[in-house]
């Protein structure tokens, strides 16, 4: 068996933690990543008969019953991971009906996988019915987006074409738009179900005062989505408390939406 730590998926698993805690959105235990990777992925690198541990999901995810996924570990740091991946993340296959993890590799010092696996496993299905190609759910907390939650209306067609106004390239990237669920306990089955839901619409969902989840077909697309959406915001936080002199006209969104052919949200522009 070749060094799975040589896997290309583990590779950019791991490089892209790394560069979403070097941009801050990852402080202490914040955030967690989920990857889905296909059997022939990882059938060079792990023997797949050899379940180590089996741990209770806690909800049932039929719908992804033997499909395999690479996920952060519950209460393990993103700073930490390219020192320790075998610590810090697991790889697991769900069983028949969902309610199993078959640990394969990984949570090599007891661990588990991180608390917010319902809304990413239940988010995975929501994209799959949209995107069969859809394989990551990435989860953090950039410090503008969530200032934003304090300040800007949650209301999700004032919040995505504010966004889309504050940098050209938004509307290109994220033609979907951004949902917001309000204030929710997390780690529960409750926001989990909550944001596959606002996942059937869009690839970004803000947690209003807490955070973002980002879905994509692949870690740098979820990376870019959330990396963008996070710099208008940080433009809206520089601006919203100066006199506004000129913005992004609905007309020049059009323009743009029409020049790199993408479907905005129905309705979002006048
Ligand atoms: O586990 O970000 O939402 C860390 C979190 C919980
Ligand atoms: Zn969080």
């Amino acid at each position: 068996m070749k060094d799975i730590l040589t896997a290309p998926f583990m590779v950019e698993m791991i490089r892209t933690i790394t560069n979403m805690y070097n941009h801050g959105w990852d402080e202490r235990n914040g955030g967690n990543v989920s990857l889905m990777v296909n059997e022939n992925e990882i059938a060079e690198y792990i023997d797949v008969s050899n379940t180590l541990r089996e741990i209770p999901t806690g909800f049932n995810a039929s719908d992804l019953a033997g499909k395999y996924f690479l996920v952060t570990g519950t209460g393990k740091y993103f700073k930490n991971v390219q020192y320790d991946p075998a610590k810090n993340m697991g790889l697991f296959r769900l069983n028949g009906d969902g309610t199993t993890a078959e640990l394969l590799w990984g949570y090599s010092d007891g661990g588990k996988f991180t608390s917010e696996l319902p809304a990413h496993l239940m988010s995975h299905t929501a994209r799959l019915k949209v995107n069969l190609n859809n394989r990551v759910v990435m989860h953090c907390h950039p410090a503008n987006l969530l200032a934003m939650t304090y300040v800007h209306s949650l209301e999700e067609r004032e919040f995505t074409r504010t966004l889309w106004q504050m940098c050209t390239e938004c509307i290109v990237v994220f033609p979907d738009g951004v949902n917001v669920l309000p204030w929710m306990l997390c780690g529960t089955n409750e926001i989990g179900a909550a944001t596959a839901e606002k996942m059937k619409t869009a690839r970004l969902v803000v947690w209003a005062q807490h955070g973002i989840y980002g879905a994509g077909a692949d870690l740098d697309e979820t990376f870019g989505l959330i990396e963008t959406a996070e710099k208008a915001s940080e433009i809206y936080m520089k601006i919203a408390h100066l006199p506004m002199k000129n913005t992004i006209k609905d007309e020049d969104l059009k323009v743009l939406a029409e020049a790199f052919k993408v479907e905005y949200r129905k309705g979002y522009l006048e």
